[in-house]
């Protein structure tokens, strides 16, 4: 039987997109790690696609918060690009030109009615700043960030009411510093990656202080992946895994946002491997009294672990891996074209766990989206998009989002990745995420079938659905 899945009358109904992903780097003062990437060494990215373009927000700001608006969006994120709005990196001077941009994108959002927020960081650190400080290893670099900050919200502070200080920090070290995935593409490199994962801490804490001093009447959070981290088994050694992944993966940013300080837990396994980050107790202190208003979540897929069953040594070189390992679980649902596996009631779970262990702190979905390649084949003859596996995949998730939130949940938005297809890292543009798709060569924009169906949810502030398609 269909049941109506409902979400509160000021619900907020959006999508995210991010400055380097999507506006093209026309006027731009510095390089960031992606286009210095991009530039040394294009073969890493998908049909040699770079940053350069992308989808041109820059000049299409205002046809798409008109579509915005088309489809029934309230309110979008996208971030304030350091490389742009900064012209002295050391001062915080900005560059004028980029100033001018962001107002027009602020007054155009407001004149569709759409709330903006306002992201300062996504990962996309001016790269002179990793070749000559060592990026965000060195706390001056920290001190530089807070300087980018006071100049974002001078300009910009009393025009927009939502600020967000980073998109999923422990994408950096994990990406950068562990794993090799991204710009610097370091691998191995575990205990540089604890003291990133510090030093963003301490950032994030010294703009939220900064922030709540200019009593700019606003809020101010931070966007999180919180990927829950699921054992393979009930075997104590297989929760141990998962404990830990917990506490390195989501509780060292979590924690200190929300309860101001690290875990115990994993201080105390850092210390006894002797890899914990270089800190003062002043530091500390500023963590401790600046958390954050808001949290944004970003959830595209669930981490399952088991307990480290290799002989990898790790004694000369420490890594966390030493503590646990990936786990397949046989049967899972699965995005085959981004690799990532589907799970909605994941969503719910992570709703739990901010209710119940971080005092219910008002929150939004940030992010949740699914990317698919090669979309042009479910074109109808009209040319448009037939993307019914998109909106079976959203509708999926808001069921669940929408029992935890009548299960008390303080969640207060959901925005999807993304609203306009755009350019994903070094995946480029293989795997669309769009409610609106673009053409490259043309930047023609189309919505698709998800658009006008989004349209339609945030308009009726739900829809009808089968409640035994709510897969466990
Ligand atoms: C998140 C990022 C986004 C976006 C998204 C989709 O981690 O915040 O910037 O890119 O993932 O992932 P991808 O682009 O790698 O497919």
């Amino acid at each position: 039987m269909k049941q109506f899945i409902n979400f509160p009358e000021d619900f907020w109904w959006g999508g995210a997109t991010s400055g380097p992903q999507s506006e093209g780097n026309h006027g731009k003062a510095h390089e960031n790690l992606m286009d210095y990437w991009y530039r040394t060494k294009p073969e890493d990215f998908f049909d040699g696609v770079g940053p350069e373009i992308t989808s041109d927000f820059f000049h299409h700001y205002s046809e798409d918060f008109k579509l915005m608006k088309k489809i029934g969006l309230n309110s979008f994120r996208t971030s304030i690009q350091w490389s742009r709005l900064i012209k002295d990196l050391e001062t915080g001077e900005p560059d004028l030109e980029a100033v001018d941009f962001y107002d027009r994108v602020i007054q155009e959002a407001e004149d569709n009615e759409i709330t903006l927020v306002f992201n300062l960081h996504h990962f996309d650190l001016p790269v002179e700043l990793l070749q000559k400080y060592g990026g965000w290893e060195s706390k001056h670099v920290v001190d530089l960030f807070v300087k980018f900050a006071k100049t974002a919200f001078e300009c910009f502070g009393t025009k927009v009411q939502y600020f967000t200080t980073f998109n999923e920090p422990m994408v950096i070290p994990e990406a950068g510093y562990l794993y090799g995935l991204h710009y610097p593409k370091y691998s191995g490199k575990g205990a540089e990656a604890m003291q990133v994962i510090y030093n963003l801490n301490l950032a994030s804490a010294k703009v939220v202080e900064l922030y709540h001093s200019m009593k700019l009447g606003g809020k101010i959070g931070v966007i999180m992946n919180l990927t829950p981290a699921y054992p393979r088994s009930n075997d104590t050694k297989d929760q141990e895994a998962s404990y830990f992944v917990d506490d390195l993966f989501n509780r060292s940013f979590l924690d200190p946002a929300v309860k101001g300080e690290f875990p115990k837990t994993l201080v105390d396994v850092l210390t006894k491997d002797g890899v914990l980050w270089d800190y003062t107790e002043d530091e500390l202190k500023i963590i401790k009294n600046n958390t954050v208003d808001f949290l944004g979540v970003n959830y595209y897929h669930p981490k399952r672990v088991k307990a480290n069953e290799s002989n990898t040594d790790y004694s000369s070189n420490w890594m966390p891996d030493k503590y646990f390992e990936d786990y397949e679980m046989p049967g899972r649902r699965m995005n085959p074209y981004r690799g990532w596996e589907i799970y909605p009631k994941a969503i719910y779970d992570i709703a739990m766990n901010i209710k119940e262990n971080y005092g219910n702190i008002p929150w939004f979905i940030s992010e949740n989206g699914m990317g698919v390649e090669g979309e042009e084949k479910y074109k109808d003859p009209d040319g448009n998009i037939q993307d019914d596996y998109r909106i079976e995949f959203y509708e999926e998730h808001l069921a669940w989002l929408s029992k935890a939130i009548q299960e008390g949940c303080n969640c207060f938005g959901y925005h999807v990745w993304t609203v306009f297809d755009c350019w994903s890292w070094n995946n480029a543009y293989k795997n669309r995420y769009g409610f609106i798709a673009i053409d490259l060569p043309t930047q023609k924009r189309t919505i698709k079938k998800s658009g006008h169906w989004y349209k339609t949810v945030s308009e009726n502030h739900g829809f009808e659905y089968e409640l035994e398609e709510m897969k466990e």
